[in-house]
């Protein structure tokens, strides 16, 4: 069994902004990376004061211009709604912190490809959370691809798939463009799963074509709404391998189902978000399910096995190794993997390459980085 995390040798000091579900599975992952919480920041003191009190946080910043300012920050988390992220991001970078920005990094690629900038130019370390590249059983796939295994890549097929706006009565700030951006379900979950399938193929999308529905222009808070509920894309990648992926907020049933499966000349392999302790192995001879075990692990996936075999591994498990990962890089080392904001800056540019497509109603051209 392998146990070495890579964790920070020395202690970092943390602010965390913003106070949601998101605030709250960053601070654990912060927590467990043996970060200082050193305070937090959100849309007015009162928030602050409430999120430092249900999360722990040593102290509330009356604002986050105040948090910045605080020379005993190392590392910033931003876990705001995503129009506010670009602005944070750049601040927090001007004012010397590290950035932990949640996805999307910005809501246009200008905003993002800036950020990505500012942050070489100033070297500091500018991190994205696609937290399923850190499950094991997700590099366990990336590792046999590279390997060969698979062979000539034929086909892909993802889906991202969630329940949490399926009735029309559901709301939330991310279907209102002024909070969320122009994309919804793209932009939350899609920039996910075109990470996760880039990073295991290790092949770029170079272009898609896709089609997009709002099924319900009017929720219990917002009417006129404008940002996507599903998305259906056809993609290309780099090899000529083409493929399918749904994106939806509203299939009924469906709670995180993020899934990706690659096709190749020799076999296929397939990983699904909601049963990450396995892999499918499909054969024309015999398929069969891989179980995590840390021993028959490929070094990058073990790396990442907390636990023996038979001891299930989940969510915050990923999002605490990206944390570790992040805050190690930030020490000097330089794990293999983590998402930084060119990987948020790609994302965002699938996203306007996806609404860009469903707008003309025909394909489009990815640029490559
Ligand atoms: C809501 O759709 C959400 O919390 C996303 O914002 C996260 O990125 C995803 O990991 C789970 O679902």
């Amino acid at each position: 069994m392998t146990t070495d995390v890579i964790a920070p040798a020395n202690t970092l000091r943390a602010g965390i902004i913003g106070g949601g579900f998101m605030a709250a599975v960053h601070t654990h992952a912060a927590r467990a990376a043996r970060a200082e919480l050193t305070g937090g920041a959100s849309s007015s003191a009162d928030r602050a004061r409430d999120a430092a009190d249900r999360l722990g946080l040593g102290a509330a910043f009356d604002s986050v211009d105040a948090l910045l300012a605080d020379p005993g920050i190392d590392v910033v988390h931003i876990c705001t709604p995503n129009s506010t992220h670009a602005a944070i991001a750049r601040a927090a970078l001007e004012a010397g912190k590290h950035v932990i920005c949640e996805k999307p990094l910005a809501t246009t690629v200008t905003d993002a490809a800036e950020l990505t900038a500012l942050a070489a130019d100033r070297g500091l370390v500018a991190a994205v959370p696609f937290v399923y590249r850190f499950h094991p059983m997700a590099r366990e796939a990336r590792a046999r691809v590279a390997r060969g295994e698979t062979g000539r890549l034929l086909s892909v097929q993802g889906a991202y798939l969630q329940d949490w706006l399926a009735e029309p009565h559901d709301d939330d700030w991310r279907v209102d463009a002024e909070l969320g951006g122009p994309s919804r379900a793209f932009a939350d979950i899609g920039s996910h799963l075109v990470d996760l399938l880039e990073f295991v193929s290790g092949e770029r999308i170079v272009r898609l074509n896709a089609s997009t529905r709002t099924v319900y222009a009017a929720r219990s808070r917002h009417a006129d709404i404008a940002t996507e509920d599903l998305v259906a894309v056809v993609v290309e990648l780099e090899s000529g391998a083409i493929g399918t992926l749904l994106v939806s907020q509203v299939a009924a049933g469906h709670k995180n189902g993020l899934s990706i499966e690659l096709s190749g000349a020799s076999g296929s392999i397939r990983f699904e978000q909601e049963r990450p302790e396995q892999l499918w192995l499909g054969r024309v001879d015999g398929s069969s399910v891989l179980e995590r075990d840390p021993a028959r692990l490929a070094p990058d996936a073990a790396r990442l096995a907390l636990v023996p075999a038979g001891h299930p591994m989940g969510y915050q498990d990923a999002f605490n190794a990206f944390v570790a990962d992040a805050y190690a890089a930030i020490d000097g080392s330089a794990p293999d993997g983590l998402p930084r904001f060119a990987d948020g800056l790609r994302a965002v540019r699938l996203t306007e390459a996806v609404l860009a497509s469903a707008a003309s109603d025909g394909w489009v051209e990815v640029a490559a980085a």
